[in-house]
Order: structure tokens, then C-alpha cells, then sequence
């Protein structure tokens, strides 16, 4: 089953729901504000976006600890305004997906406080329990008891309040554990469809699958997940025309195999994520640096190595995606300047792979250290702060000027903002908006376009490599510059360039500067 065909133009934007724009005045982002905010993504070059979970919640995981799959929850909006969000962003030609949540519920869920009844109920398998109430740990499971009247002890998916759902265990050696085939991981599963079915019936266009592969219990060869996923895409892709099905697994030889499109490179799972953004002083840390690093202490080849593996083993089934950042995660601006985030955005845009920009990273919003956690975001918190949109006092992120939002804006002067940016030509923001443009507009420049590294991976500064048969790009991230000759190219001129030179004496020599960066097309 080959992924919608929509996917090789896709280019996402990721939307904290509570932190983008607040049309109501309660302080809090919502639906009616993403939708007054479609013009602004249609603008930037945006057709596809991602909506964290906005169902109701108690939020003590932000939306990620869910009472009712199928209910817009309040402090959002109603099921209307969803409808309504997406057939004006399907007006705009924008795609909208859902954050499904399959793995656990809240605790506060009515099927979790039907299954941990003491007497057998049609409800008693929709969670993992054991038939012994004092196990904490049982192999790489964490349990909790005491909390309810069975019996037992239930499994935990995330946080203690997060009972991990039934979808049962691969290899099943205790008495409580049942086969994934067993008829409560079925129900499960069929209860998972009937979610999906919900709202893909409404006409959402697909789901981000919030950690995707941690359905089956003790599945480490993750024969029992894919087998379940397999099941739950295939019939997603039979009974609903060009819808994407998005993993947060980290491993995208494994989620493409399981019928998944698209699957993120993360902080997890392959090293790919790790070796571009993260490092010593970004959140999650990292010992070794990035190579999108502002000293050039990375090496691109730690990324290439990985990424080649998981582009060989996807085999064109599906895409990788590799995001800006997310709301798990510091953003790129953590440790960068603009200049860095240019030389960023410019191998974000021009990679093979489905790019995905969480809200604000256009503009270079920051990292906020030291934030109070809020909904359990503990130091996720600082990546989740109200959306930039002009330099007023606050970033008229709500409608009402005296509303207390959702979490305190970032609170320095210098903050970036939309309306400081959208209109300079030499801002981040439009230099994004330039890359996004070409990307929509330049044939060699679809997520499966040809991709031929034209110097070393390792370290690889500067790094060029040609898209399909008419683009070449270079980026030079860090404060050296650099010069590097390549073979006859042909006609080279220059798409998108800064500090980037091609020299046609004897052969290509490329020159360029710290922080250079250049698209070239060749003919
Ligand atoms: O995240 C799962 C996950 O593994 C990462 O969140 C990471 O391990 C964690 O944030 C610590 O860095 C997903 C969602 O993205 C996250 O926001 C939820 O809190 C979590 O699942 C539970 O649903
Ligand atoms: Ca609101």
C-alpha cells in the first residue's frame, strides 16, 4: 500500500492548540482562533497541519491524558468549530490531522472506572491489570494499586494517571497477560477504530499516533504492534480515501512496515534527530553536538549513516519526517542565532523527507527556561508558550488585550514576532516562506525527489547535494567559512543564496561563508 500522493508536497505545520491564538478572550488558544489564523498559514505556504490532542481532558498531560476521544473538549471549542476549522482549511487547501491517542486513557475515563470495578464486567480486559494488587514492576512494565476497589494493579503507559490500554502481549507468560489476538486486545482495537472512524467520518485527513509503538506489552521483536497496526492501516486506507496515518515511534523501518505513511526521526529510536538538533545545552541534552551546531562541532555523517539506513529499509513505502522541534522538545532557536536557523531551514526545506514546523519556529521563537511546568509539561513547558504575533505587550496572542494566557509569553524584549517579520525580506520568517515556495513550486523538490550527496557526509562543512537533476543546495552551518570543489555541474545559477559562491574555474569551486547557504539550479 503506497502512502497519499499529497504527502510528496506536504508540508506541515504542528499547532499546540492552547498556545496559537486565542479568539475568545478566556486567555486560552482554540479552535475559532486556528481557523481565523488559516490565512496567515496559507500565506507562509503551509497545506497540511497538526492539531495536539483538544479532546476532553482533566489536562493534567496537556490533552494527552483523554476522557472522551470523540468530544471537542470545552475550553477548545465544540465538535462544530471542528467541522468548521476544516472545511475552511480544506477551502485554503489545507490538510488538517488529528493527535490519536491509542496507547491510555485518563484515569478519569468512564472506561477505566468500568473496568476497575471488583466484579467482572464487559469493560475488566479494556486495560492491562494484574490479578495480584502489590506488583509496582513486572519486566519493563510499571504498575500502580491501591487507587480503586479490583483486585489488582494496572499498567502504566506514560504517567500514573495514564492506564495503559489492552491491546495485549506478544509473548504472553503470566496468568493477566493475554495474547493480542485474545478478544479484549480485540475490543480494544475495534474501540480504536471506531475513534478513528469518528473523526476521520467528519473529514479530518489523518492522525499524528501519539507513541505508536507502545500498543503490544512485551513485543520487543514488535512483531504483535505491527501486526495490530497493519490491521488498524489497512482498514483505514480500504475505507478512507487519501488519509495519512503519522507515527511518533522513532523508528521508521518498523512503523512503515507496520502501514504507517509517515514516521518522525526523534529524540528516540534512530539517532538520526539527535546527530542534526539536539546537543549539550538543548532539551532532551546530548553529549555529542549537532551538526547544525554555531561552532561546527557536529558531523553530518552521524545523521546520513541512520537516515540511508531508514530510507533503504523504507524502500518508497512511506517518508520520514524530521520536524523543527515539537512541543516535547527545545526549539531550534535554543543555542542558535538567525543566521543558524537560515542555514537550518534551508536543509529542513530541500531535504527527501516530510518536513514539519512546529508553531512559531518560523520566527525563531525561544526556548523559555525555567517556566513553572503547566499540565505536566515540567521542562517540555518552556516550548509551549503563547504564540508571537505582533510586539504589543502581549504578542496579540488573544483577543482580549487583559486576558491571563495559557502560560506566561516569553518575556524578553527582543522577542521575535510575526508582524516584525513577515515583511522584512531579510527575516527568518521569509526566508522560510522563500524555501516553502520553492518546495511547492520546484519539481526536483518532492519528498521523493533524487537525492546525490555531492561531498563527504562526515564532518561535512560544507555539505552540497543536488535534488533530482536540476537543483544543488550547500549549507556551511557554524562560524567557518569553508570552499569545496565539485565535478562539472554544468550551468549553475543561484535560486536562493547567502555567502555562497560557484566558481566555474577549473571545475565547481564552491566558496562559502560561515553560515552560508545557497540553492543553486543547474542545467
Ligand atoms: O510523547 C512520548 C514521549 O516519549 C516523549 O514525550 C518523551 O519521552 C517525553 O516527552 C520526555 O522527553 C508523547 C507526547 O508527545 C507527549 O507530549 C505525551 O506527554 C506522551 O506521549 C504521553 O501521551
Ligand atoms: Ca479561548
Amino acid at each position: 500500500m503506497s502512502a497519499p500522493e499529497w504527502l510528496e508536497r506536504a508540508i506541515f505545520y504542528q499547532i499546540y492548540p492552547q498556545s496559537f491564538y486565542d479568539s475568545n478572550g478566556d486567555g486560552i488558544g482554540d479552535l475559532a482562533g486556528i481557523a481565523a489564523k488559516l490565512d496567515y498559514l496559507a500565506d507562509l505556504g503551509i497545506n497540511a497541519v497538526w492539531i495536539n490532542p483538544c479532546f476532553e481532558s482533566p489536562f493534567r498531560d496537556a490533552g494527552y491524558d483523554i476522557v472522551d476521544h470523540c468530544r471537542i473538549a470545552a475550553r477548545y471549542g465544540t465538535d462544530a468549530d471542528m467541522d468548521r476549522l476544516v472545511s475552511e482549511a480544506h477551502g485554503r487547501g489545507i490538510r488538517v490531522c488529528l493527535d490519536l491517542v491509542p496507547g491510555h486513557t485518563s484515569d478519569q475515563h468512564p472506561w477505566f472506572a468500568r473496568s476497575s470495578q471488583p466484579e467482572r464486567n464487559e469493560l475488566s480486559d479494556r486495560y492491562v491489570w494484574t490479578n495480584n494488587p502489590w506488583v509496582k514492576r513486572d519486566g519493563d512494565i510499571d504498575f500502580v494499586s491501591g487507587t480503586t476497589d479490583r483486585n489488582g494493579a494496572y499498567a502504566v503507559n506514560f504517567f500514573a494517571h495514564q492506564p495503559a490500554l489492552n491491546y495485549g502481549f506478544a509473548n504472553p507468560v503470566r496468568r493477566y497477560q493475554q495474547h493480542y489476538d485474545a478478544a479484549g486486545p480485540r475490543a480494544t482495537r475495534a474501540a480504536l477504530k471506531s475513534i478513528m472512524a469518528h473523526w476521520l467520518g467528519r473529514g479530518v485527513d489523518g492522525f499524528r499516533v501519539d507513541m505508536a509503538g507502545s500498543l503490544v506489552k512485551c513485543d520487543p521483536e514488535q512483531i504483535g504492534v505491527r501486526a495490530v497496526w497493519r490491521e488498524l492501516a489497512d482498514w483505514m486506507h480500504n475505507e478512507f480515501d487519501d488519509r495519512v496515518l503519522i507515527s511518533e515511534w522513532g523508528r521508521p523501518e518498523i512503523a512503515i512496515d507496520a502501514g504507517f505513511d509517515v514516521d518522525f526521526l526523534l529524540p528516540f529510536g534512530t539517532p538520526g534527530f539527535d546527530a542534526l538538533l539536539l546537543g549539550p545545552n538543548t532539551f532532551p541534552p546530548r553529549r555529542a553536538f549537532p551538526y547544525f551546531d554555531d561552532q561546527s562541532r557536529g558531523d553530518f555523517g552521524r545523521f546520513y549513516s541512520a537516515y540511508a539506513f531508514q530510507r533503504r529499509r523504507i524502500d518508497g513505502r512511506g517518508y520520514v519526517a524530521i520536524p523543527s522541534s515539537n512541543h516535547d522538545i527545545s526549539r531550534p532557536s535554543h543555542g542558535r542565532d538567525v543566521a543558524d536557523l537560515k542555514v537550518l531551514y534551508t536543509f529542513l526545506l530541500t531535504w527527501p523527507h516530510v518536513p514539519f514546523i512546529y508553531y512559531g519556529d518560523e520566527i525563531g521563537m525561544r526556548y523559555v527556561s525555567d517556566l513553572p511546568s503547566k499540565e505536566g509539561g515540567f521542562e517540555r513547558t518552556g516550548s509551549r508558550t503563547p504564540m508571537q504575533w505582533d510586539a504589543t505587550p502581549h504578542a496579540a496572542f488573544s483577543s482580549n488585550p487583559k486576558a491571563t494566557p495559557y502560560l506566561p509569553l516569553d518575556p524578553a524584549p527582543s522577542r521575535p514576532s510575526v508582524a516584525a517579520q513577515s515583511d522584512d525580506r531579510d527575516s527568518l520568517w521569509r526566508h522560510v516562506n522563500q524555501l516553502i515556495y520553492l518546495r511547492a513550486t520546484e519539481r526536483d523538490l518532492t519528498a521523493s525527489a533524487r537525492l546525490e550527496l555531492l561531498t563527504d557526509p562526515s564532518p561535512g562543512y560544507p555539505l552540497a547535494y543536488r535534488r533530482g537533476e536540476s537543483l544543488v543546495v550547500i549549507v556551511n552551518p557554524g562560524p567557518t567559512a569553508a570552499q569545496v570543489r565539485l565535478a562539472n555541474l554544468g550551468d549553475v545559477n543561484p535560486v536562493l543564496s547567502h555567502h555562497c559562491r560557484v566558481e566555474h574555474s577549473a571545475g565547481f569551486r564552491v566558496r562559502v561563508g560561515p553560515s552560508g547557504y545557497g540553492v543553486f539550479s543547474v542545467t
